[in-house]
């Protein structure tokens, strides 16, 4: 209907739908026409509900559900499968293990059945014909499918911050999306960088992308590109057993403080002194960027460096124990492939590149929504006022505020301020 993709809302019950698109597909091509319809209104239903389906009476009161899907949707909500996909439909169950190959989506699954491949072993043999960003799905499929605790998503961190602040002391590094929502498990790994003077932030992504390649966190390069001042990296990284000897007291204490999180407490610029690690001398010990590091230009100082930036006295629920195990030791180590983003912006960007990474995507379409219903513009780049628009389309793109923290964002909008953890819808 002609809506731009970023105001797509957030679907909710993917797990559903991934399984409901299958048999969409497979009743279309049996010429079922009838009960092809059936799914696709029933999908479109799902993706716009603006939660997950907790019950089957709420799977019953979505629009299009009749009581035959809605035991199907509760029957997969509730023990996570459709029995007629994995008993009397290995068809259609190797197409929706396909479709959960990081790259592949439904319709290459299915099309991927249609040329011969019918189980993953055939999948993972003729990887080699496939796109190269299927071809690091197969090879991680395990991998990428499990979810990542937290205590190893704040080692990735400290091991990206610990390799930042050797390029440039002045770094600023935020842990975002659902880790700074407070989650126990994550997704994926996804960390905001930035730099005081605006500018430093672009050389940062340049230097630090080898330096984590060459170092071995980064395993396989997904993409990279701009969007406009923003630069993002994906890929895929890997801890080892080393990295939670030489970081895992580091990431403890990180975790403890809170600061990967970057809550501000006030509406001023963020303060930059707080510093991890208790001392320099420590820091001696941690391996170093060979060769990168402008000790002139930026002499390294116990007092410049900065995790992010934030006060570590937020009301977060997480616990002084996040990180390690009851006895107080780091968690077990763990070296699975996982899904990492980094983003780097200018820090006039800051604000609302943080706001935006942070999540959740239904809370950002929310946000974006009560903005343009006050003639504004919310993107991660800025939050423009004055905006003219002419239905959906915009005719002026109206002028940036000045918005150096989430708290400014939200007081332009006349919201009172959430925190991270309360914005998980
Ligand atoms: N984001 C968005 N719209 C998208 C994709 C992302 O607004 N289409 C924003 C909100 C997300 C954040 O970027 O919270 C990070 O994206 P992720 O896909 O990593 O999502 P989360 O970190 O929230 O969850 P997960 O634990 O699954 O990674
Ligand atoms: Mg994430
Ligand atoms: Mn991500």
């Amino acid at each position: 209907c002609g809506r731009p993709s970023s105001d797509q809302p957030i679907n909710h019950n993917k797990q559903v739908t991934d399984i409901f698109e299958m048999l969409e597909g497979d009743y279309r091509a049996q010429k079922d026409t009838w009960r092809a319809m059936g799914y696709q209104k029933a999908i479109t239903a799902l993706k716009h509900h603006h939660k997950p389906i907790e019950s089957f009476a709420e799977a019953l009161a979505l629009p299009n559900v009749g009581e035959r899907l809605a035991k199907k949707v509760w029957e997969i909500v509730s023990t996570g499968h459709l029995r007629r996909l994995d008993d009397r439909d290995p068809r259609l169950k190797v197409i929706l293990e396909m479709s959960q190959v990081y790259g592949v989506g439904p319709t290459t699954a299915q099309k991927l059945y249609a040329k011969g491949i019918h189980s993953m072993d055939q999948l993972r043999a003729q990887a080699s014909q496939l796109p190269p960003i299927m071809q690091i799905g197969v090879k991680h499929y395990d991998d990428l499918l499990k979810k990542i605790p937290r205590a190893e998503v704040t080692l990735i961190g400290t091991k990206v911050y610990h390799f930042a602040k050797q390029i440039n002391s002045g770094v600023l590094v935020a842990i975002c999306g659902s880790y700074r929502r407070g989650k126990d498990t994550c997704g994926d790994v996804d960390i905001l960088l930035s730099h005081p003077d605006g500018r430093a932030h672009t050389d940062i992504y340049n230097r630090l992308i080898p330096i984590l390649k060459r170092d071995g966190l980064l395993t396989d390069h997904l993409s990279e590109g701009h969007d406009g001042t923003q630069h993002k990296y994906m890929g895929i990284c890997r801890v080892t057993e080393h990295d939670w000897d030489v970081f895992g007291e580091m990431a403890v204490a990180a975790a403890s403080c809170a600061a990967f999180t970057a809550t501000t407490t006030s509406h001023m610029m963020p303060d930059f002194s707080m510093t991890i690690g208790s001392s320099q001398s420590s820091s001696s010990s941690l391996p170093s960027a060979s060769g990168t590091l402008d000790s002139d230009e930026n002499p390294p100082s116990a007092a410049a460096a900065t995790i992010a930036p934030g006060l570590p006295t937020s009301a977060l629920p997480i616990s002084s124990t996040a990180g390690r195990v009851p006895d107080g030791r780091p968690v077990p180590f763990t070296n699975f492939h996982r899904r990492i983003d980094l983003i780097a912006v200018p820090l006039k960007e800051w604000g609302t590149a943080l706001l935006y990474f942070t999540g959740s995507g239904y809370f950002n379409r929310s946000m974006r929504l009560l903005a343009r219903k006050r003639h504004m513009s919310l993107s991660q780049h800025s939050l423009n006022v004055g905006v003219k628009r002419l239905r959906a389309e915009k005719l002026t793109e109206g002028e940036p505020l000045l918005t150096p923290t989430e708290h400014s964002v939200f007081e332009a909008l006349g919201l009172p301020y959430l925190a991270p953890h309360e914005r998980n819808v």
